[in-house]
């Protein structure tokens, strides 16, 4: 059991409730300063602030005039709307939606399709927004432990920032205590990897360990000088063992090799009541399930995990651009439903869609089987003025080089996403209702990443189950920029809702991506977990018993109405 230091501030704050307000607020400030200065002092003064990242350009910072820096703002400009970049700073997130403060209208944004726009940043006011005023550079579970000993004394909430990306706005959290963990990156490679206590004579897997900030190009590239294959997702910079791992996981592998989720053999972990451990299915194997799906930021904060990796795979790659018109998108449409089935079967993963790209996969089949099975594809899109490659790749990382994913950094936006089943492609009325959702949101995306093919081992993972029974992935996006009124962004949320909805109506009986879902998502627990919710609740109450981690349609959420949810909107 964890002693907790003992801070005096909390009895402070208590003093502050009963004073006169304005003075309360004064004593507030001056406690909250000190409790931090307490704990900068117990973490031997690593303690960092935080301002927006795009501050240098303004000439207000909430409500007082600051002098801008032309230098530092010029770089800021140059790397807006690169994801490399902003990974650098801890001040931003990856979309700009949640940097903001969305409800207050406070954001620190600059024009993302072009960042040295003056009129973004000349007269206006630059604010803090979602972006916490202090944080920490995690580096070892002592710091973990430091920090939700200070909240849980202080009541000042946490939050965890990896690589931002999360679409939900759960790595930022107003006025709290931020953990960074981008500096946990390190990266070993295991020829025959035993989990921590489990018998010697139990199978032994080639693996790799990943501290949980490595990126997916530091670990495609890790895994391809050990001659082996990764499976994770199509981006450079998501981390591969942060939120996306424990929400599940897919990418254009999933449909023959599983969810990221599906390879965890374990997980290095501070759990919320104070305790370093290990998770795998020998030892703390309840919280293992739940870290395998029950999403990021809820059971833990996760220093590193090992996950089983596949051998060197040659792939046949379909890559293609689209050049029909939109009296021919009915026909496209429906030659990718028609076939989703016998894809599928064959082993092929695959993107369709403005923003995702256009990419078909398979590690399975051979180049003239490949041919065959997509030339309904492809001759369509040469018909329609496209053009189309398919070729032999001897490698994960060869595709990967030349085809590094979604490179969207600075764009606020949102998702709406739902997961379509088998069953809705076996009937035909199924199949003209996606028909014709696709042809009416030409921006939809299809993404065929669900594990249909992967033989999963039986509750190895807690994400809703619809994941293993679905076909597809559909999701939308949509977005604003910098001068977007408060109202048209609330549109947006609704809009998106609203798809997504729809979408449910098409596979009532699905679920959700965590990751990827609509903010607003309704019946969220039945969602992103089915069953499994309950389960997983009992475990969050386990680990966590004081709620010390708390984050948006998470597990076990505390709701809309928490301080902690003060700038998201009360829709629906
Ligand atoms: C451009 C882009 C491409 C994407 N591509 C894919 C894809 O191909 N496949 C896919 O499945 N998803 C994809 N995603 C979605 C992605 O899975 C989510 O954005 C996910 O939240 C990213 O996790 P992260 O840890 O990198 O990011 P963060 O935003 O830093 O964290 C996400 C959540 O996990 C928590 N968290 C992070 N690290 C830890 C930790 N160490 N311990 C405890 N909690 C932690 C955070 O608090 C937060 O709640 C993509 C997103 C973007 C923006
Ligand atoms: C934390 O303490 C160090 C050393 O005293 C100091 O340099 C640093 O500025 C402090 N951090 C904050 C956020 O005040
Ligand atoms: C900023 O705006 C002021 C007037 O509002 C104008 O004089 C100045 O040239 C502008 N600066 C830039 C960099 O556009
Ligand atoms: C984290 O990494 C950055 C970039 O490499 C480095 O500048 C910083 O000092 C590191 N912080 C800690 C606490 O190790
Ligand atoms: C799956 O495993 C978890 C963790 O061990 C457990 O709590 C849950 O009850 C299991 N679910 C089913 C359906 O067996
Ligand atoms: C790499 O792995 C492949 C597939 O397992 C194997 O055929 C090949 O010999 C390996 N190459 C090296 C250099 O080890
Ligand atoms: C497919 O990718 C290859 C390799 O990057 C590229 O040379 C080719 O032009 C692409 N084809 C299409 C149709 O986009
Ligand atoms: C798709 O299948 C339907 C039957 O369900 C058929 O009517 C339609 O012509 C097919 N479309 C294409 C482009 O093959
Ligand atoms: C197909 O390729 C040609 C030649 O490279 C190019 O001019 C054309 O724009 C491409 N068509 C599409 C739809 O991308
Ligand atoms: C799944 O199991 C079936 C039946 O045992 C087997 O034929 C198939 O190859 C397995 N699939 C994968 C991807 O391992
Ligand atoms: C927002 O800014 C863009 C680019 O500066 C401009 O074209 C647009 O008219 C502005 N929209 C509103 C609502 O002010
Ligand atoms: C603020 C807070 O969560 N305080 C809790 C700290 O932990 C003790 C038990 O260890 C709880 O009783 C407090 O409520």
């Amino acid at each position: 059991m964890l002693i907790f230091t003992n801070y005096p501030i909390a009895a402070l704050l208590v003093i502050c409730v009963a004073g006169l307000l304005p003075v309360a607020f004064a004593r507030e400030r001056v406690s909250r300063d000190a409790a931090f200065s307490t704990f900068n002092a117990s973490i031997g003064g690593r303690l960092l602030s935080a301002t927006p990242h795009a501050l240098p350009c303004f000439s207000n910072y909430d409500g007082h005039a600051v002098t801008p820096d032309p230098q530092a703002c010029s770089a800021v400009q140059k790397g807006y709307d690169f994801q490399a970049y902003r990974s650098l700073f801890y001040g931003n997130t990856m979309s700009g939606a949640w940097e903001a403060c969305l409800t207050k209208h406070e954001s620190c944004l600059l024009d993302y399709t072009d960042p040295s726009n003056p009129l973004a940043y000349n007269g206006t006011e630059c604010n803090q927004g979602s972006i916490s005023e202090y944080y920490l550079e995690v580096q070892e579970a002592s710091d973990v432990i430091a920090a939700l000993s200070f909240s849980n004394a202080t009541g000042i909430p946490l939050s965890i920032k990896n690589s931002g990306h999360d679409f939900f706005g759960r790595s930022t959290k107003k006025g709290s205590l931020a953990l960074w963990m981008r500096n946990l990156t390190s990266l070993g490679y295991h020829e025959a990897f035993v989990p921590t206590g489990c018998p010697s004579e139990c199978t032994s897997y080639q693996a790799i360990t990943a501290g949980t900030a490595a990126t997916m190009l530091d670990v495609y590239q890790f895994a391809d000088q050990h001659n082996v294959t990764a499976v994770g997702g199509f981006s450079t910079t998501v981390a591969w063992h942060g939120g996306f791992v424990m929400g599940g996981g897919h990418g254009l592998l999933s449909p023959v090799y599983g969810m990221a989720a599906d390879h965890v053999l374990e997980y290095k972990v501070v759990t919320p009541d104070g305790q370093f451990r290990i998770a795998n299915k020998c030892q703390n194997s309840d919280l293992f399930w739940a870290l395998r799906g029950g999403g990021g930021g809820t059971f833990g904060i996760v220093l590193e995990a090992t996950s089983w990796v596949e051998k060197q795979l040659t792939m046949q790659v379909a890559n293609y651009t689209v050049g029909y018109t939109s009296e021919e998108a009915q026909e496209f449409y429906e030659i990718v439903v028609n076939n989703t089935v016998k894809w599928s079967s064959e082993g092929w993963g695959g993107f369709v869609g403005p923003v995702v790209g256009y990419y078909m996969i398979n590690p399975l089949i051979t180049l003239a089987e490949a041919t065959s099975s997509l030339k309904p594809l492809s001759d369509f899109v040469i018909a329609t003025g496209g053009n189309f490659t398919l070729q032999t790749v001897p490698s994960w990382m060869g595709f990967f080089n030349a085809h590094p994913g979604l490179d969207i950094g600075g764009v606020p936006a949102v998702p709406g996403s739902r997961l379509i089943p088998k069953e809705t492609f076996e009937c035909a009325e199924g199949r003209s209702e996606l028909t014709s959702l696709m042809v009416n949101n030409p921006s939809v995306n299809v993404l065929l990443t669900p594990p249909a093919l992967f033989n999963a081992s039986a509750n190895g993972t807690s994400f809703t189950p619809a994941w293993r029974c679905s076909l597809w992935h559909l999701a939308g996006l949509s977005g604003w920029n910098y001068n977007t009124t408060t109202d048209e962004i609330k549109q947006t949320f609704e809009t998106v809702h609203d798809l997504a909805e729809t979408m449910k109506t098409i596979a009532p009986n699905s679920g959700s991506y965590f990751n990827e879902a609509d903010v607003y998502e309704s019946n969220y627990e039945e969602s992103f977990w089915g069953e499994n919710y309950p389960a997983l609740l009992k475990i969050k109450q386990k680990y966590d018993p004081n709620g010390l981690l708390d984050c948006w349609r998470c597990v076990g959420w505390k709701g809309q109405s928490s301080e902690n949810f003060e700038c998201y909107f009360d829709l629906f």
